[in-house]
């Protein structure tokens, strides 16, 4: 019997802590009027400013700086919520509020308003991914040397988008690229560098100097 009640005594121990940590509010901190500034921040645990958080129950607390400053949170959403600090208040106060799911707060010094304001939304939404990075564009080179001889720095690549950077050498030749989508040369008088933006797709696109006709060839995978 003595046993018995004593394992019941542990289970309940072991339930109320774990309902107190999971509970235990998440601390939020405020800071308005630095140096009598017109600042107002207001910061989660790891330093970044409070923009989208989980409902729940939090901390709020308010380091008051400055006698011609105060701190406001309330909600045109969620009237529940709506403390502040007295004006000529200085130094630190805490407030325990809950967050509602789907409400938006904001915060602000009164008398400054214009100037000195912030707000939140509060959601268990996941947050949205992040949009997917543009494809790489990667580079390619070409020659073509004094003598009209042609050359690509690659003759496999991926399909994707290159800039191709062409470096004609020659008064009497060009460089011709050639494939699906892309039929690009460099005049024969031109002489110099220049850039064609280009997508290459899977297949074989083919090179030459158009004066020699001879034919290379640039494998697309
Ligand atoms: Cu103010």
């Amino acid at each position: 019997m003595t046993r018995c009640a004593l394992v019941i005594v542990a289970v309940g121990l072991t339930t109320l802590t774990g309902s107190a940590l999971a509970e235990s509010p998440t601390t939020l901190t405020a800071i308005v009027g630095t140096n009598d500034g017109f600042n107002i921040t207001l910061n989660d645990a790891a330093g970044q400013k409070v923009s989208r958080i989980l409902p729940g129950t939090y901390t709020v607390v308010v380091d008051d700086r400055s006698r011609i400053h105060n701190f406001h949170l309330a909600s045109n959403d969620d009237p529940t919520v709506d403390f502040r600090t007295d004006l000529d208040f200085v130094g630190q106060k805490s407030f325990t509020v809950t967050f509602k799911n789907d409400n938006g707060y904001a915060y602000a010094c009164e008398p400054h308003w214009q100037v000195m304001s912030g707000s939140f939304f509060v959601t268990d939404a996941p947050p949205p991914p992040p949009p997917p990075p543009p494809p790489p564009v990667r580079t390619l080179r070409a020659f073509v040397s004094g003598a009209g001889v042609v050359r690509l720095s690659s003759s496999s690549v991926r399909s994707g988008r290159y800039r191709i950077v062409v470096n004609d050498r020659s008064r009497a030749d060009n460089f011709h690229l050639a494939g699906r989508g892309v039929n690009k040369r460099t005049g024969m008088r031109f002489r110099g560098s220049t850039t064609w933006r280009v997508r290459l797709v899977r297949g074989t696109y083919s090179y030459r100097n158009d004066r020699l006709g001879s034919k290379k060839r640039l494998r697309v995978r």
